[in-house]
């Protein structure tokens, strides 16, 4: 078998092993700090946990296949995503449960996730010439989620939930705002006509290897980042 490096100047591929060697990380980290986190607050922790351990199984997959193939690993970053991003929400519903969630916000939550991700991954995948109108109605469902969490079920109940609740919920909406909007920037740049019709980067595997370092970076911020608000929320007085 070859020996496959990574070049200096590839950045899809160096991008991919640091992402593996972070969600590795936080892993450990979070794990660890089980067993001296409060007891109301571990199981926010060990999901936070999952996530960023879900990740790594599926970086480590996924920059082994880049490196062989120079591909894009579209199929395991969006089972990733199916499996990680309706954990988020989990995370959502666990911190406002005390203050009154009821099961049915947890659903709404997760349908929406899981329809801007079906949907995005149709964009990218099998109906790629129509790129667009699946990334608009990803986007729908998109601002569903951040409709819930900014002004919703999800603020609403974290208001009545004492102060550290309501101070991570917000930096968990701003995650949410602004960390989760990179990924329809890297959606627009890998696929054809991304932008309401124009065509950001004419070449496909360029735009590709954009999209992929687009789609690593937001992937370290939002799920290391978002799990160190609820690590944070466990060791506050609430
Ligand atoms: C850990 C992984 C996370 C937090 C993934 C989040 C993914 C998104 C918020 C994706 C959103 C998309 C749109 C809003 C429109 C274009 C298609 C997507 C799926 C890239």
């Amino acid at each position: 078998m070859e020996h496959l490096k990574i070049a200096s100047d590839n950045y899809v591929a160096f991008t991919f092993f640091i992402g593996t060697m972070a969600m590795m990380a936080a892993s450990v980290f979070f794990f660890f700090e089980l067993s001296s986190t409060p007891t109301k607050w571990r199981t926010s922790v060990l999901v936070s946990g999952l996530i960023t351990f879900i990740a790594a199984v599926h970086y480590y997959y996924m920059r082994g296949y880049n490196l062989a193939t120079g591909d894009s690993p579209t199929f395991f970053r969006y089972v990733d995503w199916i499996l990680t991003v309706p954990l988020m929400c989990v995370e959502f519903y666990l911190i406002t449960k005390k203050a009154g969630a009821k099961q049915g916000l947890l659903w709404k939550l997760i349908f929406a996730s899981l329809v801007m991700l079906v949907t995005g991954y149709f964009g990218e995948t099998i109906y790629r010439g129509s790129s667009v109108i699946w990334g608009v109605l990803s986007g729908a469902a998109y601002f569903y989620i951040v409709y819930l969490v900014w002004f919703g079920e999800v603020s609403q109940l974290a208001q009545t939930a004492g102060a550290q609740v309501a101070k991570a919920t917000k930096t968990l909406a701003w995650f949410v705002l602004v960390g989760w909007a990179i990924y329809p920037l890297g959606y627009i740049l890998g696929t054809p006509g991304g932008l309401f019709g124009i065509q950001l980067v004419a070449d496909a595997a360029l735009a590709s290897h954009y999209m992929d370092i687009v789609y690593n970076v937001a992937d370290a911020i939002n799920k290391i980042g978002f799990g160190l608000v609820i690590y944070s929320l466990s060791r506050s007085q609430d």
